[in-house]
């Protein structure tokens, strides 16, 4: 059945995991020791082992970059075992590169695969997003709306008042007036210094506070994000920003054809969709790794959007080393 789509296997949720924890953990070898490039690295050598291990016919879709700018993973490149079912792949191996290299929290590997042809190819632009969590009305939040609207919108849909709703934005100069905008409203900020997978994922558990995030970041993080969410319930809205003709040119290479388009979360990911992610640092929603002697731990999230389960795995590993120490 090479070649053909016919959903996502279950066991591949698994299979993922296993691929976000590799990659977590040779990252994790890397943090705090000031070199970003070397940590994106292990995390980017070890996901491609383990990805090229898998029995699927899997093309990287949202990647490392474009294939004159990265040799590994990079947009286009094939995956798998080839024997197996057509799959898109995005991936971010370390998302938060620079928290890695500063070992601060909630830098992780993460990875979504869907069915061949299901997720937004989007150039390495940034997109402006917006998104909240499960069990609101259709539409409460919009992205042509201001931030007051959408902040005030809400506070009404969840019965608080707007002083009880906190928005991540991350903490940017291109983000001054929607931070004024936000705390103006009345309602709070929290500033993240990176990782807006997170960020986004944050809006879905009412444990981390979050309930609505803002701003510009990367469009691969936000395709990843609207995959997560199209898994964990919630609704999400992007745009790309694309500032000048060299990003246009490489958009429109990738097949888009309006630079303005407003995609909703279903339309960065359709169809049956997988999501991992394993932290490499210990952040709001997943434990870092951590080392005791020979054993390894490790903590990923696994979600399917087909049965809407989210696992939470945490692991020991004790043979870690051999594949992934650098
Ligand atoms: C964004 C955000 C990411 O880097 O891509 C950001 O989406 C880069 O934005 O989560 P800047 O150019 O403003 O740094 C991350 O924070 C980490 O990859
Ligand atoms: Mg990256
Ligand atoms: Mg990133």
């Amino acid at each position: 059945m090479a070649g053909k789509t016919v959903g996502l296997s279950r066991t591949l949720a698994l299979e993922l995991a296993r691929v976000t924890e590799r990659g977590a953990v040779a990252a994790a070898y890397l943090a705090g020791r000031g070199d970003e490039k070397a940590a994106d690295q292990a995390a980017v050598d070890a996901i491609r082992k383990e990805l090229n291990s898998l029995d699927i016919d899997g093309i990287v879709v949202i990647g490392e970059g474009e294939r004159d700018e990265a040799p590994m993973l990079y947009i286009g490149e094939k995956v798998g075992t080839g024997k197996g079912p057509k799959v898109d792949i995005a991936l971010d191996p370390l998302e938060g590169t620079t928290l890695t290299a500063k070992n601060m929290p909630n830098a992780m590997a993460v990875v979504a695969m869907a069915e061949g042809g299901s997720l937004l190819n989007a150039p390495d632009v940034y997109m402006d997003k917006i998104a909240i969590g499960g069990g609101l009305p259709e539409g409460v939040v919009d992205l042509d709306r201001s931030p007051t609207e959408n902040v005030q919108a809400l506070a009404k849909a969840k019965g608080v008042d707007v002083s009880h709703i906190t928005a991540c934005i991350l903490d940017r100069p291109r983000h001054a007036d929607i931070i004024r905008e936000v705390r103006e409203a009345g309602a709070k900020v929290t500033l993240i210094t990176d990782g807006d997978i997170a960020g986004v994922i944050a809006t879905t558990d009412a444990s981390t506070g979050i309930d609505i995030y803002l701003g510009i970041g990367g469009a691969p993080e936000g395709v990843l994000a609207a995959a997560a969410l199209r898994c964990i319930g919630g609704q999400m809205q992007g745009r790309l920003v694309t500032s000048n003709e060299e990003q246009k040119t490489r958009a429109a290479r990738m097949g888009i054809e309006d630079f303005n388009r407003k995609y909703n979360m279903e339309e960065m990911a359709s169809g049956d969709v997988i999501f991992a992610a394993t932290g490499v640092t210990d952040g709001s929603m997943l434990d870092g790794i951590h080392f005791n002697g020979p054993a390894v731990s490790t903590h990923t999230i696994v979600m399917r959007s087909s049965t809407g389960t989210v696992r939470s795995i945490k692991a020991t590993h004790t043979q870690m080393e051999k594949f992934v120490k650098p």
